[in-house]
């Protein structure tokens, strides 16, 4: 920065491609799941249901993300609820559960070359062989995630990427080989591993073991606060923040992605971001609500929101591709903030900058460190290549976040910014992006508004009479223990052909504190006084099932929900708690006629039905004062419900 009598010039920020080009760009990304994250988006209607997907993947339309990173579902809770295993036991293979195959094909569709990555979080109980860890039996768990790989491609013709190790918890150096191994013998050897979605440690023993390291083709940290480490960048190999932002979605949610995005690579070297989560499908009030780059958690009504996430991503990933390279001139600039450039090395150029402010771009974690970012301008200076290419102008989108008055600008395209003699110069606020740009096909995707908000359905049935369901689960129930899928009960005479079925029968390997009951929660959290209804059937002799209304909370701690609970059991006795647990009792009564049908209906007031017979009544409810309505069992066991109602004042 040049002074001279008070007056500064401003400084000047050099984009040369003739000086050596830094790392290669492997794109910005979404997580679906770790857990059921993508849960309430496959029960919209269309055309809403599409829209959505347009605006998560669709090139030059919205946030276009370059890679979607799925769960591989372990029947366990993984934050948000469980996602079903494709091998609920040993001797079981299906790949049509849950809604990640599907979120993959959408996402195929609208964007062919999107990267494809799956990662366990927990894993079904046989994976354990009576522990709580997958790596008892390496080679039983590389079969287990190689058949997950091997099934996309069979039964959805989807090309994975990338497989992960155990989200968050120990890798296991043994078992990194043995995967790597056994991809290569089935011929899966363009499937890379990622190693080993937690902190740096993984890069120590990488220096430490050639073979490990052959083994492992990107490192991926979490949350990294946007810097790396020595022993990583020693590797030699590509890093990835391959989990980050978890930011509640507002305008800091976005400043914390437009930092990010940029700096993991400023600062860090890192050539990917991913985002948990890619969208915030889930009721609100479970873990983390409204941590995704745009918001669907209203099937009912059909309502999103296109959050400001979504334009910061389009910032990048609509004029920068997987494969271009970063110049080695990025950096910081002079009062704050910082720009990135890529090539493809065909003549094109995009800068990135963004000057996001300490206190409007704090991410959920790690702290941040102050810093101070002020006005400023930036002169920038084209060098090598793209002095020869003389170019006169360039494209211009613009994002500002105005605390003050509230009115955002949100990618926008203004007129292309003049280059002179190789210079172009921008007048830089506080808490803005810019994307300078060779490249035309920038697009900011519109959809007419969706309907309007609206809560979810005071009066709700569902029969689960439905012969070949799109997805294993019904609509809205959100499974927090244990995993619930429509059932073909094919021995019953009667009207309980197609039922809806818990079919977990051994506690998986965990990731969160499942329960030790089942539990899959609907509805509105704010609900207080309503009944619901509901068919059982209990399949096993010393099993029971619960319906529960004021089910206060699941995700992480449903271990701790309250609510009230009504179960009945096998052997003929029934019980009334506060929590799910089964320590807080209400009131506990034995010996009744063995059931088929049970209603339940409090106020501050609780009574329970049982085939239309009274069978308890004036239970006090001091607390929880509102929640969901719920269905269970109390262990894993299998267990069926139908006809499902809920009744809400
Ligand atoms: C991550 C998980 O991988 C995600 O599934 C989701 O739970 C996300 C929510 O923010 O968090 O897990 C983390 C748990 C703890 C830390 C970081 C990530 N931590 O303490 O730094």
């Amino acid at each position: 920065l040049l002074c001279c009598f008070s007056m500064c010039l401003a400084e000047v920020y050099v984009l040369d491609d003739s000086i050596g080009l830094g790392r290669t760009f492997d794109g910005i990304g979404g997580l679906s799941g770790g857990g059921a994250t993508s849960r309430l988006l496959v029960n919209y209607q269309e055309p809403y249901r599409s829209q959505i997907l347009d605006y998560l993947f669709k090139p030059n339309f919205g946030a276009s993300l370059h890679i979607l990173k799925v769960e591989i579902g372990g029947d366990a809770q993984t934050t948000d609820g469980t996602e079903p295993s494709h091998m609920h036991d040993e001797n079981d293979e299906n790949f049509f559960r849950g809604y990640e195959w599907w979120l993959m094909k959408e996402a195929k569709k609208r964007n062919p070359n999107i990267t494809l990555i799956g990662l366990p979080w927990a894993f079904p109980g046989w994976i354990g062989h009576g522990t709580n860890r997958p790596y008892t039996f390496p080679d039983v768990t590389a079969k287990y995630v190689v058949s997950w790989v091997i099934g996309a491609k069979q039964h959805h013709d989807l090309d994975i990427d990338y497989i992960g190790i155990w989200n968050e918890k120990q890798f296991d150096a043994k078992y990194i080989k043995v995967l790597r191994g056994m991809l290569d013998r089935v011929g899966l050897v363009n499937v890379g591993i990622i190693a080993a979605d937690g902190n740096w440690d993984i890069s120590k023993a990488l220096l430490l073991d050639p073979y490990l390291s052959d083994a492992v083709e990107v490192i991926g940290v979490h949350y990294p606060g946007t810097t790396t480490v020595p022993e990583a960048l020693l590797t030699g190999k590509r890093l990835w923040s391959s989990e980050d932002y978890s930011t509640f979605n507002n305008d800091i949610g976005a400043g914390c992605w437009a930092r990010i995005l940029n700096q993991n690579y400023v600062s860090g070297m890192m050539t990917s971001t991913i985002s948990w989560n890619l969208i915030a499908s889930y009721y609100e009030d479970l873990s983390f609500g409204r941590d995704g780059l745009m918001t669907a958690e209203e099937p009912w009504s059909g309502n999103y929101v296109v959050e400001a996430p979504i334009w910061i991503t389009a910032h990048t990933t609509q004029f920068a591709q997987p494969g271009w390279k970063y110049l080695s001139t990025v950096r910081h600039l002079a009062q704050g903030g910082s720009y990135v450039a890529l090539t493809d090395g065909k003549g094109n150029l995009t800068v990135i900058i963004e000057t996001m402010t300490h206190n409007h771009s704090q991410c959920i974690r790690p702290p941040l460190p102050p810093y101070s970012v002020s006005p400023q301008t930036a002169t920038f200076q084209l060098k090598g290549s793209f002095v020869s290419a003389a170019l006169t102008e360039l494209q211009q989108w613009h994002s500002k976040f105005d605390f003050e008055t509230k009115k955002d600008v949100l990618f926008k395209h203004t007129d292309p910014i003049k280059v002179q003699d190789g210079y172009f110069t921008l007048k830089l606020g506080v808490d803005e992006v810019y994307t300078i740009t060779t490249v035309f096909s920038g697009q900011k995707g519109h959809y007419p508004d969706p309907p309007i908000s609206a809560p979810f359905p005071k009066k709700y049935f569902d029969d689960f009479d439905v012969r070949n369901p799109p997805f294993s689960e019904a609509p809205y129930f959100a499974d927090q223990t244990g995993v619930f899928e429509y059932f073909t009960n094919l021995t019953d005479p009667g009207p309980h052909v197609f039922t809806f079925r818990q079919v977990i029968s051994q506690r998986p390997v965990t990731w969160a504190e499942d329960a030790n009951q089942t539990v899959s929660v609907i509805g509105d959290h704010s609900w207080q006084n309503l009944t619901v209804a509901c068919d059982i059937y209990i399949e096993t002799v010393n099993g029971g099932i619960f319906l529960a209304v004021r089910v206060d909370q699941g995700g992480e701690s449903v271990r701790k929900a309250m609510g009230v609970f009504y179960w009945v059991f096998g052997n003929g006795t029934y019980k009334v708690t506060n929590d799910i647990g089964e320590y807080f009792l209400f009131d506990l009564f034995i010996n009744i006629p063995s059931l088929i049908f049970s209603v339940f209906k409090q106020g501050d007031h609780a009574f329970g039905m049982l085939n239309n017979y009274p069978l308890w009544k004036n239970v006090v409810v001091h607390q929880p004062k509102n929640g969901w309505a719920a269905i269970g069992t109390h262990s894993f066991e299998f267990a069926q419900f139908d006809n499902f109602l809920v009744n809400a004042d």
